[in-house]
């Protein structure tokens, strides 16, 4: 049987901060990050929990066209946003005749890169990859997504044989976390929606990327904390790292026994761009957050289980530091061999960490597959044996696993 894979493409949707407003309010207001926006094609409010399932598609009986109305993340509050419509888990189920002409205007309101493809209902927790249910049935560069999206992608496609399919977000670990809804191609009279059950906001299978909160803290500087937490289970993600403003205040947390991480001593930055890496998940690229003055910013990720063969992940080998021992103020060299794995380009983060350490050490590419840094080691490091993770990403959202470990000793 052939199947046609959608390429993994490349895009900077992973590697580049959003373009998302965030506005910073004093003592326990939330510092609101005003991701979701309006929406051209559809005149129903965010906010509201859920809309008339009918109100999504339209049928044309004369020309046995069918419209759908996808709306990524349409309620942020079901599943971090992880909906189509309003709905995940297959919850939503769009009903089309067989042999129906189908036309899908996708928009994504949100920050986070998301899409829309038909993929038979047996693949809808892939971690990415889908095969097409119905050629063109997918918008443009499914794998890489596309976030604040609001003039509509559409695309269209043939309804050509019955059966049971999904709607599902071609962005690795989005429909493994819960971002996919049914559709059924049968011998119905008209295309129609339908929801059943209950909305996915408290559910098992939970998806990413809650709105950060904030409270003081007394100080001059601004604190960030939180957890990083499995998508499908909720449990604690356990030596996780929260990377924090990779090219700018370049500052990192790792999260301990109870998926708790805390990054203290943040210049505040009205937004900065926050990601969650942790071996064996997809990252995820959270939303820009504010950091105060005097102000602690809660901020918690859901991250997806990655599932792919290890030749899509990025290679690493040969990670060194030379010399092993400096001296705060001292200058170490970071190096690393990288190279992508078939699932597509490497991106510019590539990095070294250690969260007592605290600050990113970012590589640079240096020829071939080579990547290194000449690091100053900040005066304000304690003296210690510091082990840091190295680790690269690919656009995809993929990253090397394991990562690779070196020690440097400050002192
Ligand atoms: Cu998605």
């Amino acid at each position: 049987m052939h199947r046609n894979l959608i390429a993994i493409t490349t895009a900077l949707l992973c590697a580049a901060a959003p373009a998302a407003a965030v506005m910073s309010r004093a003592n326990g207001a939330r510092a609101g990050v005003a991701a979701h926006g309006t929406i051209s094609s559809h005149a129903a409010p965010l906010s509201s929990s859920h809309a008339a399932p009918s109100s999504f598609v339209t049928w044309n009986a004369a020309s046995k066209t069918a419209t759908l109305m996808v709306v990524a993340a349409y309620d942020p509050g079901v599943a971090g946003g992880f909906n189509f419509d309003g709905y995940n888990n297959g919850r939503l189920t769009f009903t089309i005749p067989v042999g129906a002409h189908v036309v899908v205007h996708y928009t994504n309101p949100s920050a986070i890169p998301h899409s829309a493809v038909i993929t038979p209902l047996a693949d809808h927790s892939l971690s990415g990859n889908f095969p097409l249910a119905f050629p063109g049935s997918a918008s443009p560069n499914a794998a890489a997504g596309v976030a604040n999206l609001k003039a509509p992608q559409t695309f269209s496609f043939v309804a050509s044989k019955a059966g049971q399919f999904a709607l599902v977000c071609g962005v690795p670990g989005h429909a493994a976390g819960g971002m996919w809804d049914t559709v059924t191609v049968s011998s119905a009279a008209q295309a129609t929606a339908s929801a059943a059950g209950a909305s996915g906001s408290g559910g098992a299978a939970g998806g990413s990327n809650g709105m950060p909160t904030m409270h003081g803290n007394g100080g001059t500087m601004g604190s960030v904390e939180g957890t990083l937490t499995d998508a499908s289970s909720g449990r604690p993600i356990v030596h996780g790292f929260m990377v924090l403003g990779w090219t700018s205040v370049a500052r990192v947390g790792e999260t301990d026994a109870f998926g708790h991480y805390r990054i203290d001593n943040v210049p505040p930055v009205k937004a900065v761009s926050a990601f969650g890496f942790a071996e064996g998940y997809v990252y995820v690229h959270g939303m820009p957050i504010a950091i105060g003055a005097g102000q602690v910013t809660r901020y918690a990720l859901k991250m997806p289980r990655q599932t792919f063969a290890d030749a899509m992940l990025p290679h690493a080998s040969g990670a060194t530091i030379s010399p092993a021992t400096v001296k705060p103020g001292q200058t170490a060299t970071f190096s690393l061999h990288l190279t992508a794995g078939k699932g597509g380009a490497l991106s510019s983060e590539v990095f070294a960490v250690n969260a007592l350490f605290g600050h990113v050490v970012l590589l640079r590419h240096a020829g071939g597959d080579l990547y290194r840094a000449s690091y100053t080691v900040p005066s304000s490091v304690a003296p210690g044996a510091y082990s840091f993770a190295f680790f690269g990403a690919m656009e995809s959202c993929l990253e090397n696993a394991p990562y690779l470990r070196q020690t440097l000793t400050v002192g």
